[in-house]
This record gives structure tokens, sequence and C-alpha cells, in this order.
């Protein structure tokens, strides 16, 4: 661990992840006065550097996306920031680069780190990093998907049980039109709350009798991010619910655009593609409502109809070509492992049949890997 008294940086936050995610946050809170480093794998970046990234603010007409859930007001006495005028015109950014080994070779201590990584890479980029983190350092997660969030946690708690973990969703729409130009597309809605672990390890310290998470839990309403940031958060206490939400409309929309090559829109507008959207939803209905009745039995999950949310956010963001057609299209890895993948291995724990997710991930799979072949 590194010794904090060196720490003149405190609100300082290393970002992990230079896709459009990880380059929205960095502008965003740049803009708002904090030092931002993104960290980057690159051995280009063995030392630290300053880069510039212009942001591009969204049009005036675009909706904010992200209320389709039926939270656009506070469920737990959270807010919405506000946006002042001045927060969204265009502007250039000075970034630092660093890569893990440079951090580690001058032991920086990371107090604020965001992981906006693939979600497949999540664990592996926090790995690298972790030695650095000081003891109540705040980690936000924002990835795609569900399965890999307890082991962050664990790895976490393993290094300090004062560790702040959020768990964060968002319906933020972002481009990065090349490395140094990133188009903020559609303004949306980032849902952020305490990670509560599903298994809690003999050393997680309840929160109720433990100072630092109570101090946290107490804090949500206004402390992850700054205050006069210019993104919409919502903090809140059902940030699981959200979790699990999010998970079934990008089970719904991601793979088809990626197997249709088409973009979000399309699934509504195109007879044959709107016939597969539907059969997907509705095995996806049928799973998502087993999960909340094991998981959930005062059923807070509960009154979720997947094809009217799923066709909510693809009508919303007809217009974007979703993450995982981009990663097709790029011939990146798909983020199957923690959304269909994902869904099909909750379907075994409820003795549920997904074939149809089957047979989507076995097509994504042979086409992806045609696609890293070419
Ligand atoms: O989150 C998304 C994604 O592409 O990952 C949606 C909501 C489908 C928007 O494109």
């Amino acid at each position: 661990m590194p010794d904090d008294s060196h720490n003149l940086n405190h609100d300082r936050w290393f970002v992990l992840g230079k896709g459009s995610i990880g380059c929205l946050w960095a502008t965003r809170l740049r803009q708002c006065g904090c030092p931002v480093t993104m960290i980057v794998r690159d051995s280009s970046a063995g030392d630290s550097k300053a880069i510039e990234l212009t942001y591009v603010p969204p049009t005036e007409d675009s909706k904010v996306v992200g209320t389709e859930l039926g939270h656009s007001a506070s469920d737990n006495g959270a807010r919405l920031q506000p946006t002042p005028a001045q927060a969204n015109a265009k502007s250039v950014f000075q970034l630092e680069q660093s890569s893990p080994a440079a951090l580690t070779h001058a032991n920086t201590p990371i107090d604020r780190l965001l992981i906006a990584t693939k979600s497949y890479d999540a664990v592996t980029a926090l790995n690298q990093v972790k030695a650095l983190l000081s003891d109540n350092a705040r980690v936000v997660v924002l990835c795609n998907g569900l399965g890999f969030h307890q082991t962050l946690y664990e790895q976490l708690q393993a290094s300090s049980n004062t560790i702040e973990f959020y768990a964060g969703v968002t319906s933020e729409g972002a481009l990065l039109e090349s490395n140094r130009v990133l188009r903020h597309t559609g303004r949306g809605l980032t849902r952020i709350g305490t990670y509560i672990p599903t298994n809690p390890s003999p050393n997680t310290v309840d929160p109720d009798v433990n100072p630092s998470k109570q101090r946290c839990l107490a804090q949500d309403a206004d402390a992850v991010f700054p205050l006069n940031f210019s993104l919409a958060i919502e903090y809140t206490n059902l940030i699981h619910q959200a979790m699990v939400q999010k998970f079934f409309i990008n089970c719904a929309i991601n793979p088809l655009t990626a197997l249709y090559g088409c973009l979000n829109g399309e699934l509504l507008q195109n007879e044959t593609h709107y016939h597969g959207f539907k059969l997907l939803c509705a095995e996806l209905q049928t799973l998502y409502n087993a999960y909340n009745n094991q998981s959930d039995p005062d059923r807070s999950l509960a009154m979720f109809e997947l094809l009217t949310q799923a066709s909510h956010v693809a009508s919303v963001t007809r217009a974007n070509a979703s993450s995982m057609l981009c990663d097709y299209r790029e011939g990146r890895t798909l983020e199957l492992a923690t959304l269909n993948m994902q869904a099909i291995k909750m379907g075994q724990d409820l003795n549920i049949e997904c074939p149809i997710n089957a047979q989507l991930v076995s097509n994504l799979l042979d086409l992806n890997r045609r696609a890293v072949l070419e």
C-alpha cells in the first residue's frame, strides 16, 4: 500500500478504460476541476505524458435517456445534478496518461478510481493498479453486464475493507470519433449505489457496525462525484435492481444488433428483426421473473416489462450502434460472457432453459471468431 502522506492529489481521478464512457467521464471530471489520469496499457505510455481530448457536447434537442425505468425522480432521497450551461461547451481538455507500470514505479497513490473498461477486462485492469489504492479509496465501476462485480469487490476487500466500492449503470451516449475527439451523443442518467456483496466474506464487516461503511452509505447522496459535476447522477440504494434491469435490456438489444448488423432503432423498424427481438425478450422475461421471485421475495424488482423497456431504449437510442455492434465491427471480443452467457448461467441456476440465448451466443461467437481471423 503506498504511503498516503505523499498524496498531494487527493481529488485526482484515475480512469481505467479509454473507450467512450471512460473518455466522457474524464472530460467531465476535468471540466469541474478534477485532475485526471487515464491509465493505459500501451507500452508507449510507459512514462506519464499529457494528452488533449476534445469534448463535443450533445445537440440541444438530445433527450435524457435512462428515465425509462420509472426512476426519473429520486427513489431514496437522491438527487440529479444540475448541468450549468458553461459546463456543456465544446472544449479541449488536458489529461494525464500513464501506464500501470509507470504508476507503480512512481508508487502513485490512487484515491479515486473509475473502472470503465470492457466488462471482461475489468478484473485484470483492477489487478494492475490494486496495490496503489489507498485504504480509503473510492472505486466506481461502470461496465456493462453482470457476474464480475463480486470478483472486483472481493479483490478490493482483500486490499482493504475500508475501500468504498460503488457500482453504476449509465445511459449516457458517447462516441469516440478519433482517439482525440469525444462526442457526447446523448444525455443520459447514471445511477450509482454502494455495491452490496452477494456472499459477504468472513472479513466483510457489516455496514451497521463498520463506521467507515456507515460514513460512505450516509454520504452517498453527495459524495461520489464532485458537486458541480455536469452529468446527471442519481445515487440509489436500489443499485442491484438498476443493474439487473439494465443487464436484461442490454441482453435484448446488444447481441441482436451485432447479429443483424443494425442500429438500435432498426430492431423495431425491420419486421424480421422485430420478430427476433420479441422472441428474445419473451425468453429473457421468463428468466427475469424467475430471478426476481427467487432473489427478491418482496418483489421490489417486479413490474418490469422487458419488451416495453427495451423497445423504449432502442427507440430513444435509435441512431446508435450498440456497444456490441461496435465491438463486432472493430474485431474486439464481445461482452457475451457478462451478458447473454451470464443469462444462460442464471437460467441453469433457476432450471430455466434459454435456447434462444444459447443459439444467439453460439452464432455470435462463430461470427466473432471469423471477424477476428479476417
Ligand atoms: O447500453 C447500450 C449499449 O450499447 O451498450 C444501449 C442501451 C443498448 C445503447 O446502445
